[in-house]
């Protein structure tokens, strides 16, 4: 993490009546607030008031809780068991999940891991650093009512205590090691027992750690069921569909569930000479990334039957499903501005990704909210569009969004629209719908405008703009849809809607730097992808 040291030292003056007592509080932890620049800012320790140093570990905790409505425990301070506590609890919010929890400093230091853990060392679970808990959330089970943060239903998947084992970074304690970056612990539990450890990804913010078991007796390799952490883009470095569809046992041309298709070579993109076969085949290949940010959401298609070949050739932007298309194409039915019935299409799986595809979808465009809540995005859009302005304007402003919502302490991600453009997402877990989310997008904006206001604007008349970029988030607004990231988009090139890090925003990237067959061999070489914490943020 790159941190600049803001204050060599400072005076602990803790005001112990307002959160109990303080003495769990370690200093380390205090100077660790006094790093400026860090992505991760959190509560772990302190906030600062105008009056001194306060102690609010569980501030965010409490922030994000109505606790007139849930009945998840009050923020109080607890009091340490003699062998430390952990607690892993199964949460069937929008996305099941297990929260990973261990005590510390008198709270639940706390994970969101984004599948069951395992016992197999070979697995890595992606675990992704969320609020402090208090200590009585170890014993919680129950309900978290609907509409409130995390809503669903909680278990306690295991439980037990756990012993930390210094290592060389973590010499001190777990808190010591969770602000190195890596922690290990032996856990006493019913179905987790032996070394784990919990290691920081480098590079992507700072929340996201990896949950790994360590050899030992109590290992269990090949016990996790799923899939091995395999790079999952390794079967799509190549591009054409026919090659591994014959790998697959299957015949050009050919889907299970025999889905045909058909006119694999015409050509959809003059420019670049892609065909309607490479299209299927670049979906094909990027389902699993894109799939996540389309399930559940109502989508308008975007259909260029004959692609790019004229400028006579047919455009049309679907929403209603045809009743010819298949039965097994999952449906929605909404209504219109007009009260008409709409039936939108849900693409939440590679069946009808590819059918859609095979029937001249080039672009997906999915709402921003999901059918259990459609009132409710669960991603806030910042969109760049540079207009007049210029795409190193919009690379600026991007940036300072970023420094923005680190300091908001709020997760976002960054990605070309495959246009001109940038998009930056961030979860929205605030309080409320399209609305609030919008407001709270409009000041986060002004806010930037007023940090560099002669690049920027968001002023929506265009002859108000003055070849200033505009920052538009009026999009955050039901029934609108959005690009979502790995769509390609009806231009020439054939460029993709791109995730990037935050540290590729240099003069070598270009809007057009990516297009249907550079971005799979750019995710078979990328670790990780750089919307994990989009998705995993998004109601931990
Ligand atoms: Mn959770």
């Amino acid at each position: 993490m790159n941190c600049r040291r803001k204050q060599p030292d400072i005076m602990m003056t803790a005001n112990a009546a307002a959160y109990g007592n303080p003495t769990h509080i370690t200093l380390s932890r205090v100077r660790s607030r006094w790093y400026d620049d860090c992505a991760d800012t959190d509560d772990r320790a302190l906030s600062v008031s105008a009056t001194g140093i306060i102690l609010m570990p569980l501030d965010t905790y409490k922030r994000k809780r109505d606790f007139n409505i849930t009945s998840e425990p009050k923020p109080a301070a607890g009091t340490s068991h003699r062998t430390p506590i952990f607690v892993i609890q199964e949460h069937h919010a929008t996305r099941l999940h297990y929260d990973f929890r261990l005590e510390a400093e008198g709270v639940l230091k706390s994970w969101a891991v984004t599948k069951e853990p395992t016992l197999d060392p070979a697995v890595k679970r992606l675990a992704v650093e969320v609020e402090d808990h208090p200590l009585k959330y170890a014993k919680f089970r129950g309900d978290i009512p609907e509409g409130q943060y995390g809503a669903g239903h909680v278990e306690i998947w295991d439980n037990g205590t756990y012993e930390h084992l210094p290592g060389d970074k973590d010499a001190g304690s777990i808190a010591d090691g969770i602000d190195a970056g890596k922690i290990e612990f032996v856990l006493h539990g019913e179905k987790l027992r032996g070394a784990f450890a919990l290691v920081r990804m480098k590079n992507d913010g700072g929340k996201n750690w990896l949950l790994i078991k360590k050899k030992d007796d109590h290992a269990r390799p090949g016990a996790a069921t799923d899939e091995k952490q395999k790079p999952s883009t390794e079967s799509r470095k190549g591009k054409p569909s026919a090659k591994r569809a014959r790998a697959e046992g299957r015949t050009s041309g050919e889907r299970p569930e025999g889905i045909e298709f058909s006119h694999e070579e015409k050509v959809m993109f003059p420019d670049t000479g892609y065909t309607k076969g490479d299209v299927l085949a670049f979906y094909d290949a990027i389902a699993d990334h894109l799939l996540p940010h389309l399930r559940n959401r109502p989508v308008t298609l975007e259909r260029l039957p004959d692609g790019l070949s004229g400028p006579d050739a047919p455009h049309f932007w679907q929403k209603n499903t045809p009743d010819y298309y298949p039965g097994w194409i999952p449906r929605v039915e909404l209504e219109s501005e007009r009260g008409e019935p709409v039936n939108y299409v849900l693409v939440n799986d590679r069946q009808t990704l590819l059918y859609l595809v095979n029937q001249g979808t080039i672009t997906f465009h999915p709402w921003l909210s999901r059918i259990d809540n459609l009132d409710r995005p669960d991603y806030v859009l910042f969109d760049l569009d540079p207009g007049h302005s210029t795409f190193a304007a919009a690379m600026t402003v991007a940036k300072a969004l970023h420094t923005m919502l680190d300091r908001e302490e709020v997760a976002n991600v960054v990605k070309t629209s495959g246009k001109s453009g940038l998009h930056v997402l961030a979860p929205w877990t605030g309080a409320g719908g399209y609305d609030e989310a919008r407001a709270w997008a409009l000041e986060i904006a002004g806010r930037v405008v007023e940090d560099i206001p002669d690049i920027v604007t968001t002023e929506r008349s265009k002859s108000e703009r003055h070849g200033k970029l505009y920052l538009d988030v009026m999009q955050n607004a039901r029934g609108h849809h959005a690009v979502p990231p790995y769509v390609v988009r009806a231009v020439g090139a054939a460029t993709v809607s791109t995730p990037i890090r935050w540290n590729e925003l240099t003069s070598t990237l270009t809007p057009g730097k990516f297009d249907i067959t550079s971005i799979i061999k750019r995710l078979g070489r990328l670790k990780n992808d750089p919307m994990a914490p989009m998705i995993s943020a998004v109601n931990p």
